[in-house]
This record gives C-alpha cells, sequence and structure tokens, in this order.
C-alpha cells in the first residue's frame, strides 16, 4: 500500500509556497481584547507568528499600529468575540473585563482571561463563563511586555481552569512565553501570580531600605547593587527551607540561625535605621513579627528558625 502521508509531506517540505501555507493553516486564529502594554506586546508574538489575529480595544487609536503588521482590527467586543474559536483577554482589572464582555454570546468559544486578578475573581469568571457555555483558563503574567516573545528572557504565564483548553490550545499560548498550568481550579492561576509577585514586593522594600540606609553616605548605589543582588541571590535558598520545615512543622531541628539571636540582632538593623535617619516601615512589620512569635513563647522558639513566624500570618 503506497504511504500517501509521507508523499504530500515531501512535497509540503520541497515547495515553499506549499509549506508557507501550510504553516498558516496550521496556525489557531485567535482574538485579543485589549491592546495596553501588555496586550500590544502579546499581539505582536502572534502576528509574528503567523497567527490570523483579530483585536479590539475601547481606545480605537490603539489598534492602528497592529492593524498595519496584519491584525483585523473589530468595531465591538462582540464583533472581536465573533471572529475566533479562542478568545485571549488582557485588560487592566477584573471590573474591565466583565463590562468589555457584558451581554456577548459566547456559546462554544474558549475564553483565556491573562488580566491580574484575585483566586476570588478567576474562580468567578470562570463560574460566569460555564453559566455562557464558554471554557475557560484563567493566566497570570510573569513578565513584562518586553519579555514577551522573547524565550531568553524567562517570562512565562501561570494557567489554570479547563485542563482540556490548556492542552487544545498550548501551542498557541506559548507564543509570547512559556505556558505553566497549575491546576484545573480556576483561582489557582492568581494564587501562584500574586504569591510571586507579593514576594517580589517584600524583595523590593528589602532592597529600597538598603539604598535609603546609604543614602547619606559616600557609598555609590553602583557599588551596593552588585553585592545586593549577589546577597540575595545566596539568600533564596529561605524558599526551599521555610517550605521544607512547613510541610513537616519542625521549625526547630538543624537551625543554625536562631530566632532568639535574630531578634536581637533586629535591634542592630533598627539602631542603624535611626543613626542613618532613615524610616523602618518597610522592614518594621517583618521584624515585629519575628518579635511576636519569640514573645508568644520564648522557651518553645527561642531556637527556632524564623520559618516559624510564617504560622503567625494566617489569622
Ligand atoms: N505591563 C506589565 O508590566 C504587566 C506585567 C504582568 C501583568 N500585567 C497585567 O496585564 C494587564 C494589562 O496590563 P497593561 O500593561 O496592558 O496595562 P495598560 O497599558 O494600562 O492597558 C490597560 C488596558 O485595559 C483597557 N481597559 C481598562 N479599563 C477598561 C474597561 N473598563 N473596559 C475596556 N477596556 C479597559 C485599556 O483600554 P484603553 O485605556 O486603551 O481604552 C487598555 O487596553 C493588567 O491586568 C496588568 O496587571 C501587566
Amino acid at each position: 500500500m503506497t504511504d500517501t502521508s509521507t508523499k504530500h509531506d515531501a512535497q509540503t517540505i520541497a515547495n515553499p509556497v506549499v509549506r508557507a501555507a501550510a504553516n498558516a493553516a496550521a496556525k489557531t486564529p485567535l482574538t485579543l481584547l485589549g491592546l495596553g502594554a501588555m496586550g500590544t506586546a502579546l499581539a505582536r508574538t502572534w502576528l509574528a507568528a503567523g497567527h490570523p489575529l483579530t483585536v479590539w480595544n475601547r481606545t480605537p487609536g490603539k489598534a492602528a499600529a497592529l492593524a498595519a503588521e496584519g491584525a483585523l482590527v473589530a468595531a465591538s467586543p462582540a464583533e472581536a468575540v465573533a471572529a475566533s474559536g479562542l478568545i485571549v483577554v488582557c485588560l487592566l482589572d477584573h471590573a474591565g473585563v466583565g463590562s468589555a464582555l457584558e451581554g456577548l454570546d459566547l456559546t462554544g468559544k474558549d475564553l483565556v482571561d491573562l488580566t491580574t486578578g484575585t483566586p476570588a475573581d478567576g474562580r468567578a469568571r470562570a463560574a460566569w463563563a460555564r453559566e455562557r457555555g464558554a471554557r475557560f483558563l484563567d493566566g497570570g503574567i510573569m513578565g513584562t511586555p518586553s519579555m514577551m516573545g522573547t524565550p531568553a528572557a524567562g517570562g512565562y504565564v501561570f494557567y489554570s481552569g479547563s485542563p482540556d483548553l490548556f492542552g487544545e490550545h498550548r501551542s498557541t499560548l506559548e507564543v509570547p512565553a512559556g505556558a505553566r498550568f497549575v491546576g484545573s481550579d480556576p483561582g489557582h492561576a492568581a494564587l501562584h501570580d500574586v504569591a510571586l509577585l507579593s514576594a517580589m514586593t517584600g524583595l523590593f522594600a528589602g532592597i529600597s531600605h538598603a539604598y535609603a540606609l546609604i543614602g547619606g553616605e559616600d557609598v555609590s548605589p553602583k557599588d551596593l547593587a552588585p553585592l545586593l543582588a549577589e546577597w540575595l541571590g545566596a539568600m533564596g535558598f529561605f524558599a526551599g527551607a521555610a517550605a521544607e520545615r512547613l510541610v513537616s512543622g519542625d521549625f526547630t531541628s538543624g537551625v543554625e540561625s536562631n530566632l532568639a539571636m535574630q531578634v536581637t540582632g533586629s535591634a542592630t538593623l533598627l539602631r542603624t535605621a535611626a543613626e542613618q535617619g532613615v524610616s523602618t516601615e518597610l522592614i518594621g512589620p517583618y521584624l515585629d513579627l519575628m518579635r511576636e512569635r519569640l514573645a508568644a513563647d520564648p522557651a518553645a522558639h527561642a531556637g527556632e528558625d524564623n520559618a516559624g513566624a510564617i504560622t503567625l500570618l494566617r489569622r
């Protein structure tokens, strides 16, 4: 029996015109609502990869450049949603998504919301989409617009919700940045996103405090910068070490830097801030939490790792 598929593949590979047509045909058409900084960056990656793309933005002028690059511009959210089976939304906030999609027919559509929101926002949008006959994925973008379409930059997107939608559209969703599926609970993409953004906020707070400390001295921020980056990288071990302790419930075995020592040492951080005329508003709350943990039961907690203080935060 003749293997026609092999013959066809050979023809396709040999003929660039046939190959281009086959590539375009293989690209999933999609619609993108929202052409802010992030939406525009996402759009460019799908256009560059050859995906037929329909776009809509509340302020129409922002679509002009993308139209010149090959995007179809829809005049309304309804027209945009009708154009494709896969709808990606990247607007400022959850409320904006609600108003843009209000009253639209989503029957049989695949809706992917990349707008930053809370876990509750993701779950509410999933239920809302299900009621309207759509499959749903929530996404949390870990990256900035300039990282989209640049794999070496390390950006990626957390996804959660419909595993079927994710499986079917994974290759399209991976065009702008890597895709990490974190489960069928539609709240979990936002949970992972916000957990990492919250940790980043603490990191930025610490770096800000460090720069303020050297502010009045003959020490350049440029000289401190590599030292900060190196030290924070070395201290990144705390993420894994704290996870081990939280899972085992053991905060005392093998402790090298015990809580009593750290609470005493924190006075030095506070006195240095006072000497340098720097507010402790950024680092103070974490030092207070360690003190609270020690004060609750000094005999039990003095020898602990400071991961024990994490247990106080769920109030
Ligand atoms: N930019 C970043 O660094 C990041 C990084 C990681 C994730 N985010 C999130 O992405 C969402 C969009 O962010 P963005 O950077 O595109 O934001 P803007 O440039 O401010 O554009 C906002 C777009 O949202 C449209 N919009 C706002 N409100 C409404 C509404 N009520 N109805 C319809 N559209 C709305 C806005 O339209 P316009 O002002 O141009 O008319 C823009 O298209 C966001 O969740 C980030 O947290 C960004």
